[in-house]
């Protein structure tokens, strides 16, 4: 259902209002005929002291029926939702820390290859909160609660959404996201991922990249309180290509055996996974209203998308005539203002 066009430019983040969902073309109820498989990814919930943690690391997952040896947030792909409630003077505290152990030089040239290799670490990584207006370099100095243990930026602060900042092999970072420290941030659909230069796409290829919810009055109205809400990360991870290597049974997930080693080899037409997952189903009773909140976390171009009803229960084909009624309420992370 989901149509993957480079040449299209559409939001990379979006806020959708989903109307008469169907897959049937017959009048006939779609959810009759098959089992659910869509699932919104894990929310992440804070430890006891409010804190976040992000495990950047090797670990193994499977995804479209085989074991892959991924770069990953917490085990998982795509990463955990981070879902911050309405209210006023958030502070989102993260906890990130690089559990790979060894350098992954690589020489690395611009997209279109005219630009001189450079050297990067692929094991080299750090945070950004893509959407997020916070401070870009450190948090405000706050003597009551300073920052204390490895990772901390200088004079007890932590730090804020430093995209210069490099988090080596084995070491932590410690931030701080004020939402609203200059007024009540924005409500909307954002995502963190990596922003280290030179290795952000193959961690992004990886699928390490999560939803940062930031919730805000749109949520309580009654209208949008009573969707139905789906949250989906869309990667697009060249599972397929002929450099993608899964795990062999019986094979250890390591450092050493990452299945996905190129970031060029995304290329048009693979697979799109929607939450970890190709072609997802969604079951939904005609007339009802959802909200789905997506993130296109690929790395090379835009993503278009149409909803079309499908010709039978499996949408093995549809009708470019009958497509399903959407409202586009929000883009980039910023509801729009006629809503
Ligand atoms: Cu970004």
């Amino acid at each position: 259902m989901i149509h993957h066009s480079p040449t299209h430019r559409y939001a990379r983040l979006a806020g959708l209002v989903l109307f008469a969902a169907a897959c049937s073309d017959n009048g006939a109820p779609a959810q009759s005929n098959g089992v659910e498989t869509f699932a919104n990814p894990p929310e992440l919930s804070p430890d006891a002291d409010g804190v976040y943690r992000l495990e950047y690391g090797p670990r193994p997952v499977t995804l479209d029926g085989a074991r892959y040896c991924m770069r990953t947030y917490n085990g998982l792909v795509p990463g955990p939702t981070i879902r911050v409630r309405a209210g006023a003077n958030r502070r989102v505290r993260i906890d990130l820390h690089n559990g790979f152990t060894r350098v992954d030089g690589r020489e690395v040239s611009g997209m279109e290859g005219h630009e001189a290799p450079t050297c990067h670490d692929f094991n080299l990584t750090n945070l950004h909160f893509h959407g997020g207006h916070v401070r870009p370099d450190l948090a405000a100095a706050d003597p009551t609660a300073p920052c204390t243990g490895d990772g901390c930026g200088p004079d007890g602060r932590f730090y804020g959404d430093n995209v210069l900042l490099t988090v080596a092999q084995g070491r932590s970072a410690r931030y701080r996201w004020d939402l609203d420290e200059d007024g009540t941030h924005h409500e909307g659909t954002d995502w963190y991922h990596p922003h280290t230069h030179g290795s952000t796409a193959i961690q992004v290829v990886n699928g390490v990249a999560g939803a940062l919810i930031v919730e805000g009055p749109l949520d309580a109205e009654p209208a949008v309180a009573a969707t139905r809400e789906r949250v989906m990360v869309i990667n697009e991870i060249p599972l397929h290509h002929e450099t993608a290597m899964p795990l062999r049974e019986g094979d250890a997930c390591n450092e050493n055996n990452l299945s996905i080693d190129n970031f060029l080899s995304v290329t048009e037409g693979m697979p799109m996974l929607v939450n970890g997952r190709v072609k997802p189903r969604l079951i939904t009773a005609p007339g009802q209203v959802e909200r789905w909140r997506m993130v296109y976390a690929g790395t090379p171009d835009e993503m278009a998308m149409k909803l079309y009803v499908g010709s039978d229960a499996n949408c093995t084909s549809y009708n470019p005539l009958r497509l399903v009624q959407m409202v586009q309420y929000a883009r980039d992370g910023i509801t729009m203002p006629h809503y």
